[in-house]
């Protein structure tokens, strides 16, 4: 067994940044994982030009303030001794990026943002606010999409950024173990030198924390073929609200003594205790990866092609994703990235990885000839080419950085039955008529993810209004999901009875006091008022 010792893992060296209005605009850049050479960064811009504040959530959603203390000198000596003043961050315009969401859209008014390296740190932190009754915001990468990251108050910040180190890379079971903070790209690049990869990858890779897709659980565009964290997170390490560590680091792929505990922290976004080391399980890294782009001329033709996939490719099928052409429309001109395709209302990806080369690209190329021959893919085109494959891919991924150029993105992630996939959207473009900019889908169609977006020019109540609960009783009457990978968060807590029972509810309820008796960690997110 070859053990490979610690390596630090920050935010991907080289990678440019840029400052808008004080705030830090991470880049992020193609995945070297998907196309196994390296490719020129992309930069993803999270604010619309105008650039503004967004107002703070507590205002626009008039939420009230639990009955925490307020953070006192007291409590800042004790942090600056604890971590040291470069670790204890203070002053609004540096907190500025960590208390607003990527989407601009929630704003949250702590004042202080503190920086630990190890567990033992997490958990003298922990502890002291306990006591204290100071609420804590977990936040790793913030690029979570419904308000989970940032504070609704003036709850004090951890952030796993200083949290990045590799412990071990188990090359016979292909396990890594690593702190919370491992930015997920950095982290896919270290294992790629072992013949491995994270299961895991999304348009955010450049930023987001190990940490925060594990607290999300959060699904991507490969969860096709690797399945959801659920499965490839093998072991978990958090610290409780009390301080109290809790050691569920197994790197086992079987071990059934008594409950499973690391399924709690996984996806209940920082609300039952912040993560602080993962182990997970790493398949080994494509030798051939391929990609198909096809246009299509109805949403009937993308659910026979899908399935014409796992039918004809099944075993190397890695991603099957699919675009509007709204969301076109939005990525070609908001962007200027060009398509290779002409117009179509509809789009698919699908991407094959394997082991051999010529073999996945034959079996790709007689897909595409059956498909194309029988009428149900309008055109297509392959991409073998790692620049090839990145601009298709960058149609997809960049849609979100798109929408967010139009002004305000009301963003709905919603799991339904396939055959009702599409007519969401239909039906939520006639509802909404000129009253928005856009309406668009787009998403994971392979796992019955759409990703529903609506955009005006800026933040519209009434607009809100006649969004939600529409669309909740939508999903709700087909037997859909209200969050299919990005969470509840702050701004989908109060619909989780769309999606889970009142038995179901009052459990997590019940849970939450067990693990969190003094309601510390992130209120206002996930569980309703
Ligand atoms: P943050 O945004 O910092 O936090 C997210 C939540 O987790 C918060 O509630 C926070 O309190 C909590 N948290 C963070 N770290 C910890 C910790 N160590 N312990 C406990 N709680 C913690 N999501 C998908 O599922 N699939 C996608 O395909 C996808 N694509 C995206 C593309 C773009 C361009 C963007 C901007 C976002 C995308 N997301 C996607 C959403 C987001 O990237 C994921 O939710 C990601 O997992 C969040 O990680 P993070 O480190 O940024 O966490
Ligand atoms: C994606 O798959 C992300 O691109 C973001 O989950 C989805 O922008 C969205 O709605
Ligand atoms: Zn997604």
């Amino acid at each position: 067994m070859i053990i490979i010792k610690t390596r630090m893992l920050g935010l991907i060296r080289g990678r440019m940044m840029s400052v808008m209005a004080g705030r830090v605009l991470t880049a992020l850049p193609r995945s070297k994982a998907r196309l196994l050479t390296s490719h020129p960064s992309q930069h993803l811009h999270s604010a619309s030009s105008s650039c503004q504040k967004c107002e703070l959530t507590s205002k626009r959603y008039n939420v009230q303030r639990g009955k925490f203390s307020a953070v006192s000198e007291h409590d800042l000596k004790f942090f600056q001794e604890l971590l040291g003043s470069h670790r204890t961050v203070l002053g609004e315009e540096e907190l500025e990026g960590h208390n607003t969401d990527w989407l601009r859209t929630v704003r949250g008014a702590s004042s202080v943002l503190l920086k630990p390296k190890t567990t033992e740190e997490v958990s003298a932190i922990l502890s002291y606010c306990d006591q204290h009754q100071l609420a804590v915001c977990p936040q790793g990468g913030n690029t979570g999409l419904v308000g989970g990251s940032v504070p609704v108050f003036d709850e004090v910040i951890v952030s796993t950024a200083l949290m990045n180190q590799v412990e071990s890379v188990d090359t016979w079971s292909g396990v890594v173990t690593c702190q919370a903070g491992c930015v997920l790209e950095a982290l896919d690049q270290h294992v790629a030198q072992y013949g491995l990869m994270i299961p895991l990858d999304l348009g955010a890779k450049g930023s987001c924390h190990i940490g925060g897709n594990v607290s999300t659980n959060a699904g991507g565009l490969r969860l096709l073929r690797y399945g959801s964290l659920h499965g490839s997170v093998l072991g978990v390490e958090a610290v409780l609200a009390s301080g109290e560590v809790v050691d569920c680091m197994s790197a086992m792929k079987k071990d059934n003594t008594g409950y499973d505990l690391k399924h709690l922290f996984i996806g209940s976004e920082g609300t039952l205790g912040l993560v602080t080391k993962v182990a997970i399980n790493c398949p080994p890294r494509p030798a051939a990866v391929s990609l198909a782009f096809l246009g299509l001329q109805s949403f009937d033709n993308v659910l026979k092609t899908f399935k014409a996939a796992k039918d004809q490719l099944g075993e190397i099928l890695s991603s099957c994703e699919f675009i509007d052409q709204s969301s076109m429309e939005c990525v070609e001109g908001n962007l200027k990235i060009k398509s290779p395709l002409d117009e179509y209302p509809y789009y698919m990806l699908l991407e094959t990885s394997g082991s051999n080369g010529d073999h996945d690209e034959e079996k790709l190329n007689n897909f595409l000839e059956s498909t194309l021959g029988s009428g149900l893919v309008s055109d297509g085109t392959v991409a073998t080419e790692p620049s090839k494959m990145a601009n298709i891919w960058a149609l997809r991924e960049r849609i979100a950085e798109a929408l967010i150029l139009d002004g305000y993105t009301y963003k709905y992630d919603i799991s339904l039955p396939l055959p009702h996939f599409y007519k969401l959207v239909e039906d939520m473009r006639e509802h909404l008529g000129s009253n928005v900019v856009r309406c668009c889908g787009y998403g994971h169609v392979g796992d019955g993810n759409l990703h529903l977006n609506f955009t005006s020019r800026q933040y519209e109540k009434e607009i809100l209004e006649r969004i939600e609960p529409a669309v909740y009783e939508w999903t709700s009457q087909v037997n859909g999901s209200i969050s299919a990978e990005h969470g509840l968060g702050f701004k989908k807590r109060n619909y989780i009875h769309y999606s889970k029972s009142l038995g179901a509810i009052n459990l997590m309820k019940q849970m939450k006091k067990l693990m969190d008796p003094n309601g510390i960690l992130n209120p206002y997110k996930v569980l309703p008022d």
